[in-house]
């Protein structure tokens, strides 16, 4: 019998499953949209060869964008960035000490030349969100339920206004 899922066309990776419970806002977001993603643990220190593996394969495996995750010396995102020519979105994962600061900026401050899109200190929607409008860039079905869902944003926004006026 043949495997039926989708291939997944957006990498999910973080440098430890304690990442998850910030980073599986992220597949919420692109499961939300019926984008396929496939979910890993590829830590930059400590599994260095298969972090350079993951990079340099991800494109050739059919993958349009990777979203990373990590805390503290958060090198993940910019290690696989560094390898892959996919865009790479960073979400810093706040650990017990500094607020996530030392992940924001580890991921943030990229040299010339090699981009990782931040998002927010536990942003992983957002980078769902994000990936999800790359890929509608190449796709109007996607494209017109992003431009929906901003409607959706709207109205509860404007709501919440005429709530507060009235
Ligand atoms: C980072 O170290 C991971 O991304 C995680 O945020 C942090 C702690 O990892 P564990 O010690 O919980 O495995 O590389």
């Amino acid at each position: 019998m043949s495997d039926a899922r989708p291939a997944p066309v957006v990498g999910i990776v973080m440098g430890s499953d304690s990442d998850w419970p910030v980073m599986e806002a992220a597949a919420e977001a692109l499961a939300d949209f019926e984008v396929p993603y496939e979910v890993d643990v590829v830590s930059a220190h400590r599994m260095p060869r298969e972090m350079v593996d993951y990079g340099e394969h991800a494109a050739d495996r059919g993958l349009k964008a990777v979203i990373a995750g990590a805390g503290g010396a958060a090198h993940l995102p910019g290690m696989l960035a560094s390898v892959t020519t996919l865009p790479v979105i960073g979400v810093p994962v706040p650990l017990k000490y500094l607020d996530g600061m030392d992940s924001l900026l580890s991921i943030v401050q990229m040299p010339a030349g090699v981009p990782v899109a931040t998002v927010s200190v536990a942003g992983a929607r957002n980078a769902g969100l994000l990936a999800v409008r790359m890929l509608a860039a190449h796709d109007d079905g996607l494209r017109e339920r992003m431009a929906a869902f901003q409607r959706e944003l709207n109205e509860q926004a404007t709501e919440k206004g005429r709530r507060l006026r009235n």
